[in-house]
């Protein structure tokens, strides 16, 4: 049947009334339940063998665009709509974006989901759904406080499916019910996202922001993702959350393979399971006990397993590396425990080194250990982050098992982070190059073609100004604040965390003020923009944001600095916020300390929407880098053998630096100065100040000089306007190396091996 007419028919049978009739609200319920029409006739991509993606985190992100996109009738939507007195884009407001995610690591889940679909392999998500997800951020008197963030409405992408399984716990069980969301690759058919939940979680025992009983399972189990784990009762509840994860999945894997007649000891010519980082490790006990109860043998066992399972690693941070104390899983998963312990035995028969055993002396179960022993495949993402797994972090590992070592570096969806994002830039490239990247990303080379077209280039500097106008109007309504549109759009947008140092780019901010107080003005007006979620427990982290917003408060009010430096750091950062960032961002911030950021895709985004990266030598920065050549960014900073050497030797005292470098201490200085304690908490700024001087663990002195001289620089080239534009342009020309579809493409021929 024709759209519109399917529009109008439900329009007619939800609402009695007319498309033109109905609120924003009904009109988006309508599209909902059409598009979820459109969905459910679409066919689910088969195949013998099938990949598994078990993540913690699916940051999907709103998904009516999307679907719309990848249906191939965004543009017909919105005709229909506008033709009836209504815009897509503020329907699209009405939609709660989905919060199953905190940052990277579940973004590109997502991407992935989105790539295996459009690429037409058979893969499912398995993850959990989290009621009120991550938290919602607020800020107050300049400081961070979370909130509940329910998400799921009456009206959702979520399919309720009748699939439910028992799972153990030492004292109880918990009955499942499985939520399904369809995942349709661009002009192809679906897979499914399936989100494992329990029927008795209870919102009404949150109360004071995120607080609520951590023992009480049966209302809490899936209510929020990483509940605050600062406590014993936080930690335990994350084990009990990735049992109920992965137990639910290996029961659906092997209730397949019932269904469709095939032996379970062929499991692992028929399915793969990805391991997306740590938290879904406990598949691979789990999965070897259903086998035994099966009557397998627990060697046997082990064979299938080990051919079955692969783990992604997405961080070198030793606090990030999960290791649970074996009195916990006593606890919690008793049944585990034997399993795991003949593991350990098993591991420790391959070698006697210690640290490759999965028990340690203090009796902590490190999970990552698991995967590596008894998966067929480890991989990094990004060349820089596995070539310092192998040679570093697990070199020990490498050097028993070299084959299994491979790498596979992050990449983006454009539908999402072009298409979805920025028509213009989209329909711009279309009319240079026709629309073949769409599928083939590598065909976006073609643009270099165009770096001395001068209609070209003003074209391209006209629509990230349109997109800059269009996020100067975003900020203003949400967050109160003015900006100039033609000042440089300056923006680190990520998890807030020390390693990935938005205190350095404080530095720079204090540096910046200080000029202009004392009559420099900067080469071009500057607006510095930051989004980011502190973990509720990581106190440094918020002392960051406080500094952040205290900064914003006082330049704000100052007439002599803000036409010149404005400062924003936008509220309850996410997904849809990042949709309207990215298009506008002129310069792009990836100033890591260098070998500590596994990858970063912010970095590819803000790419591909032309931006140019002011980064180091980390994570995908290096492969960017290598892509575009020294002249098209910005890269400053010590190199990540020399951050490896200054730990090894423990040789880097911030008080050193401050002592040969005055100027360097003045700004360290201004977060404690009278202004700064005007605005802001006494406590949270020294407590900040001290760590810069005394620690600073990530060596955010280190590099601070050189990143506000290569900051200078970037503002000063910024001026030449056409110049600026040949460094956008081979930005994006460069991008289609960084498309999720190259990445997923190489993890089916190196390790899924899937049709
Ligand atoms: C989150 C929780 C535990 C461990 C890792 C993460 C995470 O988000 N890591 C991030 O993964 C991204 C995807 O691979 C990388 O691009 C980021 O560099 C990494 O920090």
């Amino acid at each position: 049947m024709e759209l519109e007419k399917m529009l109008e028919e439900k329009a007619q049978q939800l609402f009695n009334g007319t498309l033109r009739d109905l609120t924003d609200e009904q009109t988006y319920i309508t599209l909902l339940s059409v598009v979820k029409e459109l969905l459910a006739d679409k066919k689910t991509i088969e195949g013998e063998r099938k990949v598994y993606y078990f993540s913690a985190e699916f940051l999907i992100g709103k998904l009516m665009s999307n679907n719309l996109i990848n249906l191939g009738i965004r543009k017909e939507v919105k005709e229909i709509l506008n033709k009836n007195g209504k815009s897509l884009s503020e329907i699209e407001e009405i939609e709660n974006e989905p919060s199953l995610g905190n940052g990277g690591l579940g973004r590109l889940a997502a991407c992935f989901l989105d790539s295996i679909a459009t690429l037409g392999l058979p893969g499912d998500g398995i993850g959990l759904n989290y009621h009120l997800g991550l938290f919602k951020q607020e800020f107050k008197d300049n400081k961070q406080y979370e909130t509940p963030n329910p998400w799921i409405g009456e009206y959702s992408w979520l399919n309720k499916t009748k699939k439910s399984y028992m799972v153990e716990y030492k004292d109880f069980c918990l009955k499942s019910t499985l939520y399904d969301i369809d995942v349709l690759g661009y002009k192809g058919d679906k897979n499914k996202l399936h989100l494992f939940d329990i029927d008795t979680v209870d919102e009404s025992i949150v109360h004071d922001g995120i607080a609520f009983d951590k023992e009480n399972l049966l209302k809490n189990l899936t209510l929020f993702l990483y509940p605050d784990d600062s406590d014993e009762d936080g930690k335990k509840l994350r084990v009990y959350q990735q049992y109920f994860m992965v137990s639910n999945g290996a029961q659906m894997i092997l209730e397949d393979l019932k269904r469709r007649k095939i032996p379970l000891t062929e499991l692992d010519k028929y399915v793969c399971i990805q391991i997306n980082d740590t938290h879904p490790s406990l598949v691979i006990p789990e999965l070897i006990r259903l086998l035994m109860k099966e009557g397998l043998t627990f060697k046997k066992c082990v064979q299938i397993v080990s051919r079955t399972c692969a783990y992604t690693n997405h961080t070198i941070l030793a606090e990030a590396l999960e290791k649970w104390p074996m009195y916990y899983l006593e606890e919690i998963v008793p049944q585990l425990v034997p399993i795991i312990e003949a593991l350990d035995a098993v591991a420790n028969e391959r070698s006697d080194n210690p640290k490759t055993a999965i028990i340690d002396e203090n009796k902590l179960v490190h999970m990552a250990s698991m995967d590596i022993h008894f998966g067929f495949s480890i991989n990094g993402v990004a060349a820089i982050h596995t070539d310092i797994l192998k040679q570093s972090e697990l070199k020990d590992f490498y050097d028993l098992y070299p084959k299994k070592f491979n790498n596979k570096t992050n990449g983006i969806t454009f539908r999402r982070w072009l298409m979805d994002c920025d028509e213009e830039l989209t329909d711009f490239i279309d009319s240079l190059i026709g629309e073949d990247y769409k599928t083939d990303a590598d065909e976006l080379t073609k643009l270099r073609d165009y770096l001395n077209d001068h209609d070209a280039l003003t074209r391209l500097l006209d629509i990230k100004q349109t997109k800059k106008n269009q996020l100067a109007k975003v900020l203003y309504d949400k967050e109160g604040i003015k900006v100039d549109p033609e000042s440089i759009f300056d923006i680190q947008i990520k998890r807030l965390h020390e390693y990935k140092r938005q205190q350095m780019n404080v530095l720079y901010i204090i540096y910046q003020y200080l000029q202009i107080k004392a009559g420099h003005l900067p080469a071009h007006p500057i607006t510095c923009i930051f989004g980011a979620k502190a973990a509720p427990a990581y106190i440094l982290a918020k002392d960051i944001i406080h500094t952040i917003l205290c900064l914003q408060q006082i330049i704000d009010a100052d007439p002599e600095v803000s036409p010149y430096l404005k400062v924003v750091m936008v509220t309850n950062y996410n997904v849809t916020y990042a949709e309207q960032l990215i298009p506008a961002c002129d310069l792009s911030e990836q100033i890591s300390l260098a070998s500590k950021e596994a990858s970063g895709t912010g970095n590819m985004k803000m790419m591909l929407n032309g931006a140019v990266t002011i980064g180091t030598d980390d994570g995908a920065n290096v492969e960017i880098h290598d892509l575009v050549g020294d002249k098209n960014i910005y890269i400053f900073g010590i190199d990540s053998d020399t951050v490896i050497k200054h730990y090894e030797k423990a040789d880097y005292h911030p008080a050193d630096v401050l002592a040969k470098d005055p100027e360097l201490k003045k700004l360290v200085d201004f977060i404690v100065s009278d202004e700064m304690v005007k605005v802001g908490d006494h406590e949270c700024l020294e407590r900040l100040h001290h760590d810069l001087c005394t620690k600073d663990w990530f060596m955010a002195l280190i590099d601070a000089k050189d990143y506000i001289e290569t900051k200078e620089r970037a503002i000063k080239d910024y001026n030449d306007r056409y110049a600026w534009a040949k460094k956008m342009l081979i930005n994006i020309s460069a991008a289609g190396y960084f498309s999720s579809d190259r990445t997923i493409r190489q993890y089916n021929e190196d390790i899924w091996k899937l049709k």
